[in-house]
Order: structure tokens, then sequence, then C-alpha cells
């Protein structure tokens, strides 16, 4: 099997809690056998013209298989789920509905979470910040209650663990330093279930060398 190279963060600022979005495509790969090789970047190598001629917005990760270049973790992992079995159901109808649960992920679920964590990361100092983190909470929470009604008593969100499972755990992921998921018990629930799969442990020690030893350097 072909093996692939991934772009990941040479010192991730999330010092190896798996956060940066080399996670869900290591995670991808470990769970379909994919071999895949890392090459760590720095940030100032991601803008330079050999990262953007690879990642037109100069970001991690990044995918070569062959002369196969992709950005984008949601084309990556459909990638990866579409060449591999494993991630995406064979049934025509139940594959489109793994796929629709991996945009929304994407589109639905990360968008609010992203911006809760960049207010929280980047603007405590504003004046008008305690005024709007409630805001952001709230419209995290909503997507929280909506998520957890649908996911109901299941493990996944339909059927078999799928890509859409792997990219909404890795989203919801995001949260831990919130507080948020620990509100939502049956999510807590599915996010840990999605943390003790092999594939995800491997990929996550894998993330976690990388910070072990640049923090050694
Ligand atoms: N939509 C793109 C995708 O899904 O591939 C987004 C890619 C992206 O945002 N990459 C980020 C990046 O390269 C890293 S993951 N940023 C550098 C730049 O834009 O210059 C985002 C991220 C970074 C760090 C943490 N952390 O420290 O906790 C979490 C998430």
């Amino acid at each position: 099997m072909m093996s692939a190279t991934i772009t990941a963060f040479a010192s991730s600022p999330d010092r190896g809690r798996g956060q940066a979005r080399d996670m869900r495509v290591r995670w991808a790969c470990e769970e379909v056998g994919q071999p895949y090789d890392v090459r760590l970047v720095s940030f100032a190598q991601l803008r330079e013209p050999a990262h953007l001629a690879l990642h037109p917005f100069g970001q991690i990760p990044t995918y070569q298989e062959g002369d196969l270049v992709l950005f984008e973790t949601g084309a990556i992992v459909l990638h990866i789920a579409e060449r591999h079995a494993g991630l995406l159901p064979r049934e025509a109808n139940a594959r489109s509905r793994a796929i629709a649960w991996m945009f929304a992920a994407l589109n639905t679920l990360e968008p609010p979470i992203v911006e809760l964590e960049m207010a929280m990361m980047l603007e405590r100092d504003q004046s008008w910040y305690d005024a709007r983190l409630p805001m952001l909470q709230d419209r995290v929470r909503i997507r929280l209650g909506e998520l957890s009604a649908r996911l109901g008593e299941a493990d996944w969100l339909d059927g078999a663990f799928s890509a859409g499972d792997l990219l909404m755990v890795t989203v919801l992921r995001r949260l831990k330093s919130s507080g948020l998921l620990e509100t939502c018990p049956a999510l807590s629930a599915y996010v840990a279930r999605g943390e003790a799969r092999p594939a995800f442990r491997r990929a996550f020690a894998a993330q976690l060398a990388v910070f072990a030893v640049a923090s050694r350097a």
C-alpha cells in the first residue's frame, strides 16, 4: 500500500493535547490501516512558497499520496474513507448519511465551537468579552443539545462508527477547555467512546510524541 505523508505543527500550541487538525487525519489513517509519515513544519515554513504550493492557505495538515496533494481535513478524511474499508458504510444511502455527518461536524458544529475557542483564547482582555462570551456559549450549547437529542442512547450517530463520528469527536474535543462538553453527559460519553478506540489512541500517542520530543529540545 502506498504510504501517505501528512504535515503537522513542529511545535503545536496545544502542547500535545491532540487539538490541532492533523489529529483527525492521523486517526483516519489508523482506523483503516493506511501507513503515513509526518513532516513537521514550523510556523515560518507555513508561509513559504514550498508549503503554499501544497496548501493555498498556509495551514496544516496537508496530505500527499503519490502525485495526489490534498488540503482540508474534510476532503482528506473523505479520501481516506473512500479508498479503504472501515469508515463509510457500503450501502449507498447509509454512506451518504455518514458523509452528511462529516459535513455537520465541520459546517454546523465546528464554526460556533471555534468561534468560542478563539474568543476565550484571544479576546479575554477586550472590554466587551464578558458580554459576548455568554452568547457564544449559548450558540454552542444549542448545537450540543440538538446533537445529543439525535444521538439519544446510540453509541454512534448513524449505525456503526463512521468518518462522521471521527470528525464529530475531534470537533467536540475542542470544547475540553471550555467546560461545556461536561454539561452534556451523553456527548462526553460519546467523545470518550471515540477516544477509547485503539486507532484514536495510536494517533494520539503519535502526536504526543512530537510534543514530548519538541519540549525536550
Ligand atoms: N479548514 C481547514 C482544515 O480543516 O484543514 C483548517 C486548517 C487549520 O485551521 N489549520 C490550523 C493551522 O494550520 C491548525 S489546526 N493554523 C496555522 C495558520 O493558519 O497559520 C487549528 C488549531 C491550532 C491550534 C490548536 N491548539 O493549539 O489547541 C487547535 C487547533
